[in-house]
């Protein structure tokens, strides 16, 4: 079967809307650091609208810190890929010609700073997950520790961290009087913008004061709101969209309908239209990221533990479960909704009702598992931020609890059938450890984890009522098993 490429474009049939731009004629103006599924379905998404509208040079240059199988996949193909958007009874095929290249940085590291530090890049913008930014995520501070972080240190024209590359370019661009590009975190971190500075500036520190002060004064870091759910792509897809386009497309992504991109609209040396295209640019992006990584994100994992421990494998199947969805409605009318205060003509009330809706969409598989890697990345703002305000004002934290709980019954690696957990993590090791020693004591088990200071500070550990409410649901899980745990509270 012959490839999606510049060549085959014209054979796609007529459901499939093609690049309307002259690809020949795109140049590069955005390096990406981290071209997974999801970039290649939102970022490079409204840039291929605003191409598709303007033309222009704000063609992509994709880079994969770690694999080169997004390369793989897309240099046979041109840089082409097939967007599948997908609803319970629709979907739409477009094909993306944003992505003028993908380069994989361990291959050659230096080339990829050179081209970073190329006057024609004026935005590199990074999805490199919550552990990418190398920080400690209870602090915010740069991991000095962090092995790859020293590496850098060492070695800053070879970096391996996406810290180190913009270090590193932002030096060659100071060096050779090139002016600076903007940093755009797009990962779902609160304050992305600012996660990323800091890091930035710590590691910029170390190198030199003057850099230091050259990227404080020429290089700016928006924050960025992003949403939409891209399930990982599998073969039962590829096969799909070979069906519908006549030609093999390796590098397809199957998304939802909906997405929302709201940015702070602080560029140091411009930007694509993308407010034209749908993107909400604003002064402040921490309501919207506030109300997204708790609303959804906190929903997302509270569902994703205990679903996968409840034998679900698809966050559709969870939200078929009536007890399971009582639970989120509850989280998101109590705990996270308390928290949370909607910006001016902003429905929260539909907000909620939407996600629930987007979640039970059975038309994209979504895995638990893919959800659930990386806790403890991720529950510091997803679910603890949260935790602190309602205990601040004894507010209600039941079900986060609940969540926490289930994280930590999921990261002991083995479910309730007694079958190992493939548990993705940077500290899986460590947590596997305090599983395994307490095993057998829910209560020594969830003050053993809760003792991590990089997950939960130091604020949490001692607190009576989180530990307290953590213990309970742990020991329920013990006891009954999750679903049965979830259906006996959540009954109506
Ligand atoms: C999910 C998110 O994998 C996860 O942890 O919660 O990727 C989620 O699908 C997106 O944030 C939706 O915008």
């Amino acid at each position: 079967m012959k490839r999606l490429s510049n060549e085959t474009l014209s054979h796609v049939p007529d459901r499939v809307q093609p690049p309307a731009y002259d690809r020949t004629q795109l140049k590069a103006g955005i390096v990406h650091l981290g071209i997974g599924a999801f970039h290649r379905a939102h970022q490079a998404f409204y840039t291929e609208a605003v191409l598709n509208r303007f033309g222009g040079d704000w063609g992509i240059i994709g880079c994969s810190l770690r694999s080169a199988s997004v390369r793989e996949q897309l240099a046979p193909q041109d840089g082409l890929y097939t967007l599948v958007e997908r609803s319970s009874d629709e979907e739409k095929l477009q094909i993306i010609g944003a992505v003028t290249s993908v380069m994989v940085g361990p291959e050659d590291p230096a080339a990829l700073v050179q081209v970073m530090a190329d006057p024609a890049i004026k935005i590199v913008s990074l999805t490199v997950t919550e552990k990418g930014y190398c920080h400690d995520p209870a602090t915010g501070d740069l991991n000095l520790e962090n092995p790859d972080i020293q590496h850098d240190l060492r070695h800053l024209s070879n970096p391996k961290t996406a810290i180190g590359y913009l270090v590193a370019s932002l030096k060659a661009r100071m060096e050779t009087g090139v002016s600076s590009f903007t940093a755009m975190s797009c990962d779902n971190l609160p304050n992305n913008g600012e996660v990323l500075e800091k890091a930035v500036h710590q590691f910029a520190g170390q190198v030199s004061p003057e850099l230091a002060q050259w990227i404080r004064a020429n290089t700016t870091f928006p924050c960025t709101m992003i949403d939409r759910i891209v399930p990982a792509t599998t073969d039962a897809d590829r096969e799909h969209v070979e069906s519908v386009l006549g030609l093999r497309d390796e590098g397809t992504v199957f998304t939802e309908p909906f997405t929302q991109w709201v940015i702070e609209d602080n560029f140091a040396n411009g930007r694509p239209q993308w407010e034209e295209v749908g993107a909400q640019l604003v002064d402040d992006v921490e309501i919207f990221e506030k109300i997204k990584l708790r609303l959804l994100n906190g929903a997302h994992s509270t569902l994703a533990y205990s679903g996968y421990l409840a034998g679900f494998e698809y966050v559709s199947e969870v939200m078929s479960e009536p007890a399971f969805v009582r639970m989120i409605e509850t989280y998101h009318a109590r705990e996270a909704g308390e928290t949370v205060t909607a910006p001016e003509g902003f429905d929260i009330e539909s907000y909620k009702a939407q996600l629930r809706d987007r979640f039970r969409n059975t038309s994209l598989k979504h895995r638990t598992w893919q959800i659930a890697m990386d806790g403890s990345q991720k529950l510091p703002q997803r679910l603890l931020h949260t935790v602190r305000e309602q205990l601040s004002g004894k507010g209600h934290i039941d079900i986060i609890a609940l969540g926490v709980a289930a994280w930590i019954r999921y990261v002991t690696g083995v479910d309730e059938n007694g079958d190992p957990i493939e548990v993705s993590d940077p500290m899986a090791q460590k947590l596997r450890e305090i599983c395994d020693r307490t095993q057998g004591n829910p209560e020594a088990m969830a003050r053993g984890v809760i003792a991590l200071r990089e997950v939960f500070g130091t604020d949490l550990i001692d607190h009576p009522v989180f530990v307290e409410a953590v213990v309970y649901w742990l020991t329920e899980f013990y006891r009954k098993g999750v679903k049965a745990t979830v259906q006996a509270h959540f009954t109506e």
